[in-house]
């Protein structure tokens, strides 16, 4: 997935968005697609799309694509949009993701399997307070937001606030990048944070580093069941946890990992059971004093 310039002379013209299916198993290119041609419809004008990412869809089996968008009449400054290409090239139609005030730029997604839903993060100008139509870097805050998308790619409750302008000069929070631990299902969200003085220019040298937050419920206790011995992962076992609070079950993935959200969890000793046919029960205790906790569980083969 790429951003496409063959119809203009550079890059500052409107972009469109070409993508490609590769094969896997020899890297040959089996079909060139035009994500979004604006030329080829007879549309030149007919916006300025930018910043393509993917993630692919395991259940429906095709691509989601989600970009940025521009200088379309339709759109406050800028917005994100999406659409499935199936895995024939073909495509589905545009949707829209978020158009709030001014700019909505650099877009991620991620498919989360276990929810058949995405969760799609972007940098967001819409509390900077300027006018519609100001140059991004001119903006006195640019934060990260993201919101929930069923697996038609329609939007789900609120849009969420996930970092927002520290203090009262220019503060950016830009392209933001997330991956998803499946486990303790919840999401790393890392971006650009940027402090730059007044009267910026957009490339210009400032102090920067790079932030990251994790999104989602906090975990209590987190195990990983691992055989004796060979230390290898074991997938598939049943655990159980038991102690000052309502007992809890959980079975391992394939990296002999399994996750209890925190709860309604009192402090004190807490006793992890494992069991799979095959091995010996695995035993732990472990002292929970409100920190969330993370042991490993070694299963004797029999
Ligand atoms: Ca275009
Ligand atoms: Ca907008």
């Amino acid at each position: 997935m790429w951003e496409d310039f063959r119809n203009v002379p550079d890059w500052l013209f409107p972009c469109d968005i070409y993508g490609a299916l590769i094969d896997a198993e020899d890297g040959t290119m089996i079909k060139e697609i035009a994500v979004i041609d604006d030329f080829a419809l007879g549309e030149p004008e007919a916006g300025d799309q930018r910043v393509p990412v993917a993630a692919y869809n395991t259940d429906k089996k095709k691509f989601f694509v989600v970009w940025e968008a521009d200088e379309m009449p339709s759109v406050d400054d800028s917005a994100i949009f999406a659409r499935y290409v199936n895995g024939d090239g073909t495509l589905e139609p545009i949707i829209d993701i978020v158009d709030a005030p001014r700019q909505q730029h650099w877009p991620d997604v991620v498919y989360v399997e276990e929810e058949q839903k995405f969760f799609v993060t972007w940098n967001d100008l819409r509390n900077d307070g300027l006018p519609k139509g100001s140059d991004w870097y001119t903006s006195p805050a640019i934060d990260v937001y993201a919101r929930w998308l069923d697996d038609t790619g329609t939007p789900i409750g609120e849009e969420i606030l996930i970092a927002e302008r520290e203090g009262t000069g220019e503060s950016w929070k830009q392209v933001p990048r997330m991956a998803y631990n499946p486990v303790e299902k919840r999401f790393l969200i890392a971006w650009y944070n940027r402090h730059a003085a007044g009267g910026d220019t957009p490339f210009g040298g400032a102090p920067s580093d790079v932030k990251a937050t994790l999104y989602g419920m906090p975990s209590f206790l987190s195990v990983q069941v691992v055989e004796q011995g060979t230390g290898n992962p074991v997938e598939g076992a049943w655990a159980m946890v038991m102690g000052p609070a309502l007992p809890a079950i959980g079975q391992t993935n394939m990296g002999g990992w399994f996750n209890i959200e925190k709860g309604f969890q009192f402090n004190g000793f807490y006793l992890v059971m494992v069991f799979k046919s095959g091995y010996g029960m695995g035993l732990e205790f472990v002292n929970y004093s409100g920190e969330p906790q993370e042991v490993t569980v070694s299963m004797v083969t029999r």
